[in-house]
């Protein structure tokens, strides 16, 4: 397996991705083909779940799109499970502490590194056995920091082996700091994310935002991010309906 937006995170070239909350394989497959470095299926807040997952992954096979799927929890059985899959890197949100990051990176890796159990399912069936011999230094394990005790616990988590990156989580960021959702000029979520990129700096790890669209993506790239997603399938839909209305009606 090669993972290309990890190989990208690794060079620190910036990357940009798309955000898949619906369970539409027409809509997977052409947000693929669009030449963005990585497309994140969501199971935490996304309406989809692993079921849906077995479809989706498939369907953007073959393309050069890095295929990530968020986690609903930091739970080893279901990062094993969207490993298995075919997710080439997880997102796991929630990450307060040291201890909570090693057990997502220990989930992703293969022993010695790990204690992620073996049974790969469609990496296998398009791989086979090579799958077990590139996958530890191939899946890439990105953790939230979006909560005011991941912030405090910022170094440590940065530190932990095998963390590949770190994600910020606006919305969640801002609950955590005590400022309403979307503060993201306020002094206090301004200072955070200059912690998190200097945390990230420090030990050499790949910084991402999620992006709510093009505009907060391009200022995260400009801030220093190494990527961020540029919108959600939902927010393009909802974006073009209306904009489509208001030129329809010459508003
Ligand atoms: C957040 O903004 O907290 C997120 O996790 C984005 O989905
Ligand atoms: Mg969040």
């Amino acid at each position: 397996m090669l993972n290309l937006a990890l190989k990208k995170w690794r060079a620190k070239e910036a990357s940009l991705g798309v955000w898949s909350n619906l369970p539409d394989i027409h809509m997977a497959e052409m947000l693929s083909r669009m030449d963005v470095d990585w497309i994140c299926f969501d199971l935490q807040h996304g309406l989809m779940d692993y079921s849906d997952l077995t479809r989706l992954l498939p369907a953007i096979t073959g393309v050069d799109t890095t295929p990530l799927v968020r986690v609903a929890a930091n739970q080893p059985d279901q990062i094993g499970k969207a490993l298995d899959v075919g997710a080439q890197g997880v997102i796991v949100p929630m990450v307060n502490t040291a201890e909570d990051a090693r057990r997502a990176v220990s989930a992703c890796r293969y022993p010695p590194m790990g204690t992620r159990s073996c049974g790969p399912m469609r990496d296998a069936m398009l791989e086979g056995m090579n799958y077990l011999a590139t996958a530890n230094g191939q899946v890439a394990c990105l953790v939230m920091i979006e909560t005011e005790e991941g912030l405090r616990n910022l170094e440590e988590i940065a530190a932990v082996e095998g963390v590949d990156g770190l994600f910020v989580g606006p919305m969640d960021l801002c609950y955590g700091l005590g400022l309403a959702p979307g503060s993201f000029t306020d002094p206090a979520f301004v200072s955070a994310i200059a912690d998190i990129l200097k945390a990230c700096e420090t030990n050499n790890l790949a910084s991402g935002m999620f992006g709510y669209n093009a505009e907060m993506a391009a200022n995260s790239i400009k801030n220093g991010f190494d990527f961020a997603s540029i919108g959600t399938d939902i927010s393009f839909i909802r974006a073009g309906a209306t904009q489509a209305l208001q030129t329809a009606k010459g508003d």
